[in-house]
């Protein structure tokens, strides 16, 4: 579809396009069309920007991410299609690991996603072989890389779902999510939930590592002040502020 440069909502338009285009591909789930109108309509709450507090997440997720021994990133469909070069940059700068980890999983799926992955500059991709399981999933969504999450202390997972985002913290791993939705089970059950629209958090978040990099105890400090649940309420009231302006 041909879409005019000056239209209000181009970027939005493009975007759909894309994604549209890699559900035909077999890269984003037909449902993550779904999860990404979800994500646009509270986008449109927030001004479509980063508010403060969502900015106060990002410097926490990064601060998390240089602490952590072993930091894994986790990509489906929805978060290749959206930000892939976004997020193997942000994975080089920390250094940590990539995992494809899907919802809606079959082997051709982890391979088309790992490929295109790859085809933008993905190596070194976990999530082909999956020899390791999440306890409290009963299903095959609980199978992960021994290497990546199996392993991993801190899990960033852009876009998941409430079932693994819980799953993931029972298992003791320390749960950085990206989720516009501050009232999804994935933004309460993480340690830092940045509600935030994906392709804003990722160099956000890439921004503030870059920025803590050779500061340790301002690492220390960040994560011990950050309060999720006192986040996501200031979230919830910049989301009201947008529906009900002042003045
Ligand atoms: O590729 P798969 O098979 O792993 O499937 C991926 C989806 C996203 C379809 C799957 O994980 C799913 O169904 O997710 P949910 O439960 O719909 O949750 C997606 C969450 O992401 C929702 O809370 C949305 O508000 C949020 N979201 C959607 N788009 C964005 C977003 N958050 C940040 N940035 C976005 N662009």
């Amino acid at each position: 579809m041909e879409i005019s440069k000056d239209h209000p909502r181009y970027r939005s338009l493009v975007t759909r396009e894309r994604m549209s285009e890699l559900v035909g591909k077999g890269v984003v789930a037909s449902t993550g069309l779904i999860a990404h109108g979800r994500g646009e309509a509270f986008d449109y709450l927030l001004g479509e920007r980063t508010v403060p507090a969502a900015d106060d997440a990002a410097r926490a997720a990064a601060a998390h991410l240089l602490e952590a021994r072993r930091p894994v990133i986790t990509i489906n469909g929805n978060a290749a299609g959206l930000c892939a070069e976004g997020l193997i940059s942000l994975a080089s700068a920390i250094p940590a690991r990539l995992e494809v980890n899907l919802f809606h999983r079959s082997p051709e799926r982890i391979e088309r996603v790992c490929r295109y992955l790859e085809g933008v500059g993905a190596s070194e991709l976990l999530g082909r072989e999956q020899d390791s399981w999440l306890e409290g999933i009963a299903s095959d969504r609980a199978r992960c890389a021994a290497d990546g999450i199996g392993s991993a202390d801190v899990v960033l997972i852009p876009l998941e779902d409430g079932d693994r985002a819980a799953a993931l913290a029972a298992a003791g791993k320390i749960v950085l999510a990206v989720d516009l939705n501050p009232l999804s089970r994935t933004a309460i059950a993480a340690r830092v939930a940045v509600v935030d629209e994906l392709t804003r958090a990722v160099p956000n978040i890439e921004r503030h590592v870059l920025e803590l990099r050779d500061r340790p105890e301002e690492r220390r400090r960040l994560i011990a002040a950050f309060s999720n649940e006192r986040n996501l309420e200031m979230m919830r009231k910049a989301m009201c502020e947008t529906l009900h302006p002042k003045g």
